[in-house]
């Protein structure tokens, strides 16, 4: 059984959570005046495009994750985690602000975020926090709230990336995923106010596109084969604004720039702009890592070469070589991520610190024939979210929580005040076990980047336990992306769980549809977006 059946054999389910050790210790931030001790630390890591897919405590058919895996199995894991807007920019912001992406001003990655609005980081700051992001930030301006910032420029580079540290430039050798984590180390051991407690932001560029991986983890899963999934040849049947994106394996995932195939001689052509980029992040590594690179591709390269794969063959092809890159630069997020965990053990600090982990948004390995994000498809609209709160519950929990809920949730933790204006709802009793006296019946989503890169339509909706109803906005038609008019998609996940079968419209549906539309409205003027209604 898929995880996926998984997830929905679990909605509405009861998970029971047994309570870590003994009992549930006050959280010593709720009451500070009377307190001697420190709030709680927060160490919040977060990937850019990791699928729930690809990290074991959701779904071990591809990779172990022991180490990420190693947070939820001290803390809980949410099964049943989705984004506002599922893309870099705007998710950081709604994470950031509690708010969804119209509220917070950044609706896609051409936003840039207005830095002096409010924020966790900012709240936490002047509520005694010490306070630090380090890794990829996205958000264009520089960041605000944080003692500390070392960022990667925009999306950052695998190979000797360039950051900003404090306003200014640094050149660094090596992986991403490596030196983010030794700056988050280093920070930690020597810049740290032990008088403090600390909130830091550990953001890794992985495993972003184009999936390249460390040196070291080369020839992992070199002989490992895939099953396509069931969904990848999805001829889209009522979903116009799916036929119509350009995040295809077959049609869009190049093979220099993606798939590695920069060969010596120059033999293999691809879309040329493509190309040549695939050649420069190529020209980034220094000697030793394209002498470790090239052993590894060149074979990769003449094997490639001699099957000279087509049609469905080369679909397969492209396909394995994808996962492969991108289970490789996960297993180095994974590694990474085993050096932070084992500092806080050594460093004592495990007791008094909230670990979070999750994902900018999730990503799909080859389901509908995709890689990329963007829609609200469950793939890219779930995120991994796994989180360890010392003297907290472990377990799973399944209700529908959103990333608008971590900064109140991490407010709530730091014993700080939650401000009225965030639409977020504080998760900290779902991790005490207690109660969640949250009404939410439904979460709303709304995605706007357009015309852009892979061509998905605006659209928003709503999802609840079983239904999901998405409305793609009418926009007019440009240069390779056709016209489509405003549409709806309905699905019910209990019986349609791959949403292939859009059922607005079919008989029988109306009323479900009436009372959708209803909660979709509810939503647009709860978080003050109707202006943008097209109910
Ligand atoms: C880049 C990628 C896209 C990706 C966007 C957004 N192209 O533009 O494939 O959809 O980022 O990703 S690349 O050629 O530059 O890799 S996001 O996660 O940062 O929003
Ligand atoms: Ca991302």
């Amino acid at each position: 059984m898929s995880t996926k059946d998984n997830y929905l054999k679990g909605i509405g389910r009861v998970i029971s959570l047994s309570l870590a050790g003994v009992a549930i210790t006050p959280l010593v931030g709720c009451d500070k005046d009377k307190s001697d001790e420190k709030p709680l630390n927060i160490l919040y890591i977060m990937c850019d495009d990791h699928s729930y897919q690809t990290l074991s405590a959701y779904d071990n058919r591809f990779i172990n994750t022991p180490n990420i895996d190693r947070i939820a199995s001290d803390g809980v894991l949410f099964t049943n985690s989705f984004v506002a807007n599922s893309i870099s920019g705007p998710s950081r912001a709604c994470m950031l602000t509690g708010k969804h992406s119209y509220a917070n001003g950044f609706t896609d990655n051409r936003s840039s975020f207005d830095g002096s609005q409010q924020t966790y980081p900012k709240l936490l700051q002047a509520n005694g926090y010490q306070t630090a992001v380090i890794g990829k930030w996205h958000l264009t301006s520089d960041p605000t709230g944080f003692d500390h910032w070392d960022i990667l420029i925009g999306q950052g580079d695998y190979y000797n990336p360039t950051f900003i540290r404090n306003g200014e430039k640094v050149q660094r050798k090596g992986y991403a995923t490596n030196v983010t984590t030794d700056l988050a180390l280093d920070w930690l051991e020597n810049g740290r106010d032990e008088n403090k407690p600390f909130c830091l932001l550990l953001h890794h560029k992985a495993p972003h596109r184009t999936w390249m991986p460390d040196t070291c983890d080369l020839d992992l899963f070199a002989d490992t084969q895939f099953e396509l999934p069931e969904t990848f040849y999805d001829c889209y049947d009522g979903r116009a604004a799916a036929m119509m994106q350009h995040m295809s394996i077959s049609k869009d995932m190049d093979l220099v720039y993606d798939l590695k195939l920069a060969d010596k001689d120059s033999t293999i052509h691809s879309r040329p702009d493509l190309e040549r980029a695939g050649r420069i992040i190529y020209s980034r590594m220094d000697s030793l890592q394209k002498r470790a690179w090239d052993s590894h591709y060149d074979r990769v390269i003449a094997d490639f070469k001699r099957k000279n794969p087509t049609g469905k063959e080369l679909d397969k092809w492209k396909f394995t070589q994808y996962m492969r890159d991108y289970l490789r630069v996960i297993t180095s997020v994974d590694r990474n991520i085993g050096r932070i965990l084992d500092y806080l053990e050594s460093e004592g600090l495990m007791d008094n610190t909230l670990i979070v982990y999750t994902s900018d948004q999730g990503f799909y390995m080859g389901e509908h024939g995709w890689f990329d994000k963007r829609f609200m498809y469950e793939e890219s609209f779930r995120t991994p979210l796994l989180m360890r709160l010392p003297g907290g519950v472990k377990g799973e929990i399944c209700q529908l929580v959103q990333n608008i809920d971590y900064a109140p949730t991490i407010l709530d933790v730091a014993g700080v005040d939650i401000p009225e204006d965030i639409h977020g709802v504080s998760l900290l009793p779902l991790l005490k076990g207690e109660e969640w006296t949250s009404d939410r019946k439904a979460l709303y989503y709304h995605y706007y980047e357009f015309p852009d890169e892979h061509a998905v339509r605006p659209h928003f909706g709503v999802r609840t336990e079983r239904y999901k109803l998405i409305r793609i906005c009418n926009v007019p038609a440009t240069e390779g992306s056709g016209m489509l008019d405003g549409s709806w998609e309905l699905f019910d996940l209990q019986n349609d769980p791959n949403e292939l079968n859009n059922i607005y419209d079919t008989p029988g549906t109306q009323q479900l549809t009436d009372s959708l539309k209803s909660i979709l409205k509810d939503l647009q003027i709860l978080y003050g977006e109707e202006k943008f209604s097209e109910i």
